[in-house]
Protein backbone atom coordinates (compact mmCIF):
# COMPACT_ATOMS: atom_id res chain seq x y z
CA UNK A 1 0.00 0.00 0.00
CA UNK A 2 1.68 3.17 -1.23
CA UNK A 3 0.44 6.49 -0.61
CA UNK A 4 1.08 10.24 -0.05
CA UNK A 5 0.40 11.09 3.40
CA UNK A 6 0.35 7.81 5.46
CA UNK A 7 2.73 4.99 5.99
CA UNK A 8 0.69 1.77 6.18
CA UNK A 9 2.39 -1.51 7.89
CA UNK A 10 -0.58 -3.92 7.32
CA UNK A 11 1.69 -6.70 8.46
CA UNK A 12 3.37 -4.50 11.91
CA UNK A 13 3.10 -7.70 14.10
CA UNK A 14 0.90 -10.65 13.42
CA UNK A 15 -2.73 -9.82 13.59
CA UNK A 16 -1.80 -6.09 14.06
CA UNK A 17 -1.71 -3.20 11.31
CA UNK A 18 0.02 0.24 11.87
CA UNK A 19 -1.53 3.53 10.02
CA UNK A 20 0.89 5.80 10.35
CA UNK A 21 -0.28 9.81 9.43
CA UNK A 22 2.95 11.35 8.24
CA UNK A 23 2.70 15.06 7.20
CA UNK A 24 5.17 15.75 9.82
CA UNK A 25 5.20 19.26 8.74
CA UNK A 26 2.04 20.28 8.86
CA UNK A 27 1.28 18.57 12.03
CA UNK A 28 -0.61 16.25 10.32
CA UNK A 29 -3.15 18.54 9.41
CA UNK A 30 -6.25 16.11 7.68
CA UNK A 31 -5.88 17.53 4.09
CA UNK A 32 -8.95 15.86 2.00
CA UNK A 33 -6.57 13.82 0.23
CA UNK A 34 -4.58 12.67 3.70
CA UNK A 35 -8.32 11.82 4.91
CA UNK A 36 -9.31 9.56 1.32
CA UNK A 37 -6.06 7.74 2.26
CA UNK A 38 -6.71 6.74 5.91
CA UNK A 39 -9.99 5.74 4.35
CA UNK A 40 -9.08 3.47 1.77
CA UNK A 41 -6.28 2.16 3.87
CA UNK A 42 -8.32 1.40 6.65
CA UNK A 43 -11.34 -0.50 4.06
CA UNK A 44 -8.12 -2.80 3.02
CA UNK A 45 -7.49 -3.40 6.26
CA UNK A 46 -10.60 -4.18 7.09
CA UNK A 47 -11.01 -6.64 4.43
CA UNK A 48 -7.61 -8.27 5.20
CA UNK A 49 -8.42 -11.62 7.15
CA UNK A 50 -4.68 -11.20 8.80
CA UNK A 51 -5.45 -8.32 10.67
CA UNK A 52 -7.24 -8.34 13.76
CA UNK A 53 -6.55 -4.69 15.11
CA UNK A 54 -5.37 -1.82 13.68
CA UNK A 55 -3.30 1.10 15.86
CA UNK A 56 -3.72 4.84 14.14
CA UNK A 57 -0.94 6.66 15.03
CA UNK A 58 0.89 10.05 14.31
CA UNK A 59 4.46 11.12 15.54
CA UNK A 60 5.36 12.64 19.04
CA UNK A 61 4.60 16.27 18.46
CA UNK A 62 1.28 15.75 16.70
CA UNK A 63 -1.34 12.80 16.43
CA UNK A 64 -3.26 15.58 14.04
CA UNK A 65 -3.35 19.25 14.38
CA UNK A 66 -7.02 19.28 12.68
CA UNK A 67 -8.39 19.63 9.54
CA UNK A 68 -6.03 21.50 7.22
CA UNK A 69 -7.06 25.55 7.92
CA UNK A 70 -4.91 26.02 4.45
CA UNK A 71 -7.20 24.05 2.44
CA UNK A 72 -10.45 25.11 4.13
CA UNK A 73 -9.77 28.74 4.09
CA UNK A 74 -10.94 29.56 1.00
CA UNK A 75 -14.15 27.79 0.42
CA UNK A 76 -17.60 28.33 -0.11
CA UNK A 77 -20.36 26.56 2.06
CA UNK A 78 -21.55 25.00 -1.45
CA UNK A 79 -18.15 24.05 -1.51
CA UNK A 80 -18.04 22.39 1.58
CA UNK A 81 -21.06 20.82 0.86
CA UNK A 82 -20.34 19.54 -2.98
CA UNK A 83 -16.49 17.68 -1.37
CA UNK A 84 -18.58 15.54 1.16
CA UNK A 85 -16.08 14.83 3.68
CA UNK A 86 -19.00 12.75 5.47
CA UNK A 87 -18.32 10.06 2.82
CA UNK A 88 -15.39 9.67 4.07
CA UNK A 89 -15.75 10.24 7.84
CA UNK A 90 -18.84 7.62 7.51
CA UNK A 91 -16.62 4.84 6.46
CA UNK A 92 -14.09 5.44 9.04
CA UNK A 93 -17.08 5.17 11.17
CA UNK A 94 -18.04 1.76 9.80
CA UNK A 95 -15.10 -0.28 9.60
CA UNK A 96 -15.54 -3.25 12.19
CA UNK A 97 -12.40 -4.13 13.13
CA UNK A 98 -11.08 -2.62 16.27
CA UNK A 99 -8.95 0.25 15.91
CA UNK A 100 -6.76 1.92 18.85
CA UNK A 101 -5.37 5.16 18.86
CA UNK A 102 -1.58 5.74 20.06
CA UNK A 103 -1.64 9.71 20.25
CA UNK A 104 1.48 11.96 21.14
CA UNK A 105 1.16 15.25 21.08
CA UNK A 106 -1.15 17.54 19.44
CA UNK A 107 -4.92 15.50 18.90
CA UNK A 108 -7.24 19.11 17.88
CA UNK A 109 -10.33 19.47 16.10
CA UNK A 110 -10.43 17.17 13.51
CA UNK A 111 -7.82 15.42 15.16
CA UNK A 112 -9.06 14.98 18.56
CA UNK A 113 -12.57 13.58 16.23
CA UNK A 114 -10.55 11.54 14.59
CA UNK A 115 -9.23 10.00 17.50
CA UNK A 116 -13.07 9.83 19.02
CA UNK A 117 -13.70 7.48 15.94
CA UNK A 118 -11.15 4.88 17.58
CA UNK A 119 -12.13 2.39 19.87
CA UNK A 120 -9.59 3.05 22.42
CA UNK A 121 -7.11 5.52 22.96
CA UNK A 122 -3.65 5.00 24.24
CA UNK A 123 -2.08 8.93 25.27
CA UNK A 124 1.82 10.19 25.68
CA UNK A 125 1.80 12.32 28.88
CA UNK A 126 2.61 15.02 26.56
CA UNK A 127 -0.74 14.66 24.59
CA UNK A 128 -2.98 17.49 24.33
CA UNK A 129 -6.55 17.51 23.19
CA UNK A 130 -8.81 19.91 22.03
CA UNK A 131 -12.01 21.31 19.65
CA UNK A 132 -10.41 24.53 18.60
CA UNK A 133 -12.27 25.68 16.24
CA UNK A 134 -14.16 28.38 17.96
CA UNK A 135 -10.88 29.61 17.72
CA UNK A 136 -10.65 30.16 13.37
CA UNK A 137 -14.65 30.88 13.99
CA UNK A 138 -16.51 27.78 13.25
CA UNK A 139 -17.37 24.91 15.09
CA UNK A 140 -16.80 20.93 15.04
CA UNK A 141 -18.27 19.18 12.39
CA UNK A 142 -16.96 15.85 12.26
CA UNK A 143 -19.04 14.99 15.32
CA UNK A 144 -17.40 16.85 18.41
CA UNK A 145 -19.73 18.26 19.62
CA UNK A 146 -21.49 14.72 20.27
CA UNK A 147 -19.17 12.24 20.47
CA UNK A 148 -17.68 14.69 23.02
CA UNK A 149 -20.30 15.05 24.92
CA UNK A 150 -21.26 11.50 25.06
CA UNK A 151 -17.97 10.60 26.61
CA UNK A 152 -17.15 13.64 28.62
CA UNK A 153 -20.27 15.08 29.06
CA UNK A 154 -22.31 17.94 28.67
CA UNK A 155 -20.25 21.04 31.22
CA UNK A 156 -16.98 19.72 30.04
CA UNK A 157 -17.54 19.47 26.28
CA UNK A 158 -19.05 23.06 26.38
CA UNK A 159 -16.15 24.08 27.94
CA UNK A 160 -13.46 22.85 25.35
CA UNK A 161 -15.81 23.78 22.53
CA UNK A 162 -16.50 27.29 23.49
CA UNK A 163 -13.59 28.24 24.69
CA UNK A 164 -11.24 26.11 22.59
CA UNK A 165 -8.77 25.33 25.23
CA UNK A 166 -6.95 22.17 24.75
CA UNK A 167 -6.89 19.69 27.74
CA UNK A 168 -3.80 17.46 28.77
CA UNK A 169 -3.57 14.00 28.61
CA UNK A 170 -4.01 13.22 32.29
CA UNK A 171 -6.87 15.83 32.59
CA UNK A 172 -8.20 13.61 29.03
CA UNK A 173 -8.00 10.22 30.85
CA UNK A 174 -10.31 11.94 33.89
CA UNK A 175 -12.71 12.41 31.55
CA UNK A 176 -12.96 8.93 30.17
CA UNK A 177 -11.27 10.27 26.72
CA UNK A 178 -8.32 7.92 26.37
CA UNK A 179 -8.05 4.58 28.32
CA UNK A 180 -4.26 5.05 29.54
CA UNK A 181 -1.59 7.48 29.70
CA UNK A 182 1.92 6.20 29.63
CA UNK A 183 5.54 7.88 29.41
CA UNK A 184 5.92 9.30 25.95
CA UNK A 185 8.59 6.90 25.00
CA UNK A 186 5.91 4.26 25.63
CA UNK A 187 2.68 5.21 23.92
CA UNK A 188 3.14 3.00 21.22
CA UNK A 189 4.58 0.09 22.80
CA UNK A 190 1.58 0.01 24.92
CA UNK A 191 -1.00 0.79 21.83
CA UNK A 192 0.43 -2.38 20.58
CA UNK A 193 0.46 -4.27 23.71
CA UNK A 194 -3.45 -3.33 23.90
CA UNK A 195 -3.32 -4.86 20.27
CA UNK A 196 -2.11 -7.66 21.17
CA UNK A 197 -4.73 -8.25 23.94
CA UNK A 198 -7.52 -8.05 21.35
CA UNK A 199 -5.72 -9.74 18.45
CA UNK A 200 -5.88 -12.89 20.39
CA UNK A 201 -9.29 -13.10 20.72
CA UNK A 202 -12.06 -14.93 18.32
CA UNK A 203 -12.23 -12.19 15.44
CA UNK A 204 -15.53 -12.75 15.06
CA UNK A 205 -16.72 -12.25 19.06
CA UNK A 206 -14.57 -8.82 18.54
CA UNK A 207 -16.67 -7.65 15.64
CA UNK A 208 -20.08 -8.65 16.93
CA UNK A 209 -18.84 -7.05 20.21
CA UNK A 210 -17.63 -3.56 18.86
CA UNK A 211 -20.56 -3.68 16.86
CA UNK A 212 -22.87 -3.47 20.10
CA UNK A 213 -20.77 -1.31 22.10
CA UNK A 214 -21.04 0.91 18.86
CA UNK A 215 -24.75 0.53 19.39
CA UNK A 216 -24.81 2.07 22.71
CA UNK A 217 -24.16 5.57 21.71
CA UNK A 218 -27.23 6.25 19.25
CA UNK A 219 -30.06 3.69 20.14
CA UNK A 220 -32.08 3.85 23.38
CA UNK A 221 -30.94 1.06 26.24
CA UNK A 222 -33.49 -1.05 24.87
CA UNK A 223 -32.92 -1.64 21.50
CA UNK A 224 -29.40 -1.85 21.99
CA UNK A 225 -29.88 -4.64 24.74
CA UNK A 226 -32.17 -6.79 21.82
CA UNK A 227 -28.98 -6.05 19.92
CA UNK A 228 -26.65 -7.30 22.25
CA UNK A 229 -28.64 -10.47 22.82
CA UNK A 230 -28.70 -11.45 18.92
CA UNK A 231 -25.33 -11.00 18.27
CA UNK A 232 -24.18 -12.55 21.66
CA UNK A 233 -26.81 -15.88 19.65
CA UNK A 234 -24.93 -15.67 16.94
CA UNK A 235 -21.56 -16.43 18.28
CA UNK A 236 -22.73 -19.71 19.26
CA UNK A 237 -22.68 -20.85 15.39
CA UNK A 238 -19.06 -19.89 15.55
CA UNK A 239 -16.19 -22.49 16.01
CA UNK A 240 -14.17 -19.91 18.31
CA UNK A 241 -17.21 -20.71 20.57
CA UNK A 242 -16.16 -23.99 20.38
CA UNK A 243 -13.00 -23.60 20.59
CA UNK A 244 -12.76 -21.09 23.36
CA UNK A 245 -15.34 -23.20 25.80
CA UNK A 246 -13.56 -26.00 25.23
CA UNK A 247 -10.19 -24.82 25.84
CA UNK A 248 -11.33 -23.51 28.95
CA UNK A 249 -12.36 -26.78 30.01
CA UNK A 250 -9.20 -28.60 29.38
CA UNK A 251 -7.73 -25.58 31.22
CA UNK A 252 -5.48 -24.55 27.85
CA UNK A 253 -5.24 -21.66 25.66
CA UNK A 254 -7.80 -21.31 22.96
CA UNK A 255 -6.82 -20.79 19.34
CA UNK A 256 -9.09 -19.05 17.44
CA UNK A 257 -9.19 -19.43 13.49
CA UNK A 258 -11.82 -16.42 13.16
CA UNK A 259 -14.34 -19.47 12.07
N1 LIG B 1 -4.06 23.17 9.24
C1 LIG B 1 -3.03 23.53 8.43
N2 LIG B 1 -1.77 23.74 8.87
C2 LIG B 1 -1.54 23.56 10.18
C3 LIG B 1 -2.56 23.17 11.08
C4 LIG B 1 -3.87 22.96 10.57
N3 LIG B 1 -4.88 22.55 11.32
N4 LIG B 1 -2.02 23.10 12.32
C5 LIG B 1 -0.71 23.39 12.18
N5 LIG B 1 -0.42 23.68 10.90
C6 LIG B 1 0.89 24.07 10.32
C7 LIG B 1 1.22 25.51 10.70
O1 LIG B 1 0.59 26.41 9.81
C8 LIG B 1 2.73 25.50 10.54
O2 LIG B 1 3.03 25.57 9.17
P1 LIG B 1 4.15 26.61 8.62
O3 LIG B 1 3.73 27.94 9.10
O4 LIG B 1 5.43 26.15 9.25
O5 LIG B 1 4.10 26.45 7.14
C9 LIG B 1 3.11 24.11 11.03
O6 LIG B 1 1.92 23.32 10.94
C10 LIG B 1 3.58 24.10 12.49
O7 LIG B 1 2.59 24.74 13.26
P2 LIG B 1 2.91 25.96 14.25
O8 LIG B 1 4.08 26.74 13.78
O9 LIG B 1 1.63 26.71 14.44
O10 LIG B 1 3.32 25.17 15.57
P3 LIG B 1 3.10 25.62 17.08
O11 LIG B 1 3.80 24.59 17.89
O12 LIG B 1 3.46 27.06 17.27
O13 LIG B 1 1.54 25.51 17.34
C11 LIG B 1 -0.62 24.41 17.26
C12 LIG B 1 0.93 24.24 17.28
C13 LIG B 1 -1.20 23.01 17.05
C14 LIG B 1 -1.08 24.94 18.62
C15 LIG B 1 -1.04 25.38 16.13
O14 LIG B 1 -0.40 24.95 14.92
C16 LIG B 1 -2.51 25.43 15.90
O15 LIG B 1 -3.25 26.07 16.65
N6 LIG B 1 -3.00 24.76 14.84
C17 LIG B 1 -4.37 24.80 14.43
C18 LIG B 1 -5.23 23.92 15.34
C19 LIG B 1 -6.70 24.02 14.96
O16 LIG B 1 -7.31 25.07 14.97
N7 LIG B 1 -7.28 22.87 14.60
C20 LIG B 1 -8.68 22.77 14.22
C21 LIG B 1 -8.81 22.97 12.74
S1 LIG B 1 -10.51 22.93 12.19
C22 LIG B 1 -15.39 17.92 8.92
C23 LIG B 1 -14.36 17.15 9.36
C24 LIG B 1 -13.37 17.71 10.16
C25 LIG B 1 -13.39 19.06 10.46
C26 LIG B 1 -14.42 19.81 10.01
C27 LIG B 1 -15.40 19.26 9.22
N8 LIG B 1 -16.41 17.35 8.15
C28 LIG B 1 -16.55 15.92 8.04
C29 LIG B 1 -17.36 18.18 7.52
C30 LIG B 1 -12.33 19.59 11.28
C31 LIG B 1 -12.07 20.90 11.43
C32 LIG B 1 -10.85 21.29 12.13
O17 LIG B 1 -10.11 20.48 12.61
Amino acid sequence: MNFQYILVEPRYEQHIALIRLNRPKELNALCLELMAEVRDALKTLDADEEVRAIILTGNERAFAAGADIKQMAGKTAIDMLLIDQFTTWDTIKKIKKPIIAAVSGFALGGGNELVMHCDMVVASETAMFGQPEIKIGVMPGAGGTQRLTRVVGKVNAMEMVLTGKFITAERAYELGLVNKVVPVELYLEEAVKLARDVAQQSPLAIRLAKEAVLKAYDSPLSEGLEFERKNFYLLFATEDQKEGMAAFVEKRAPIFQGK
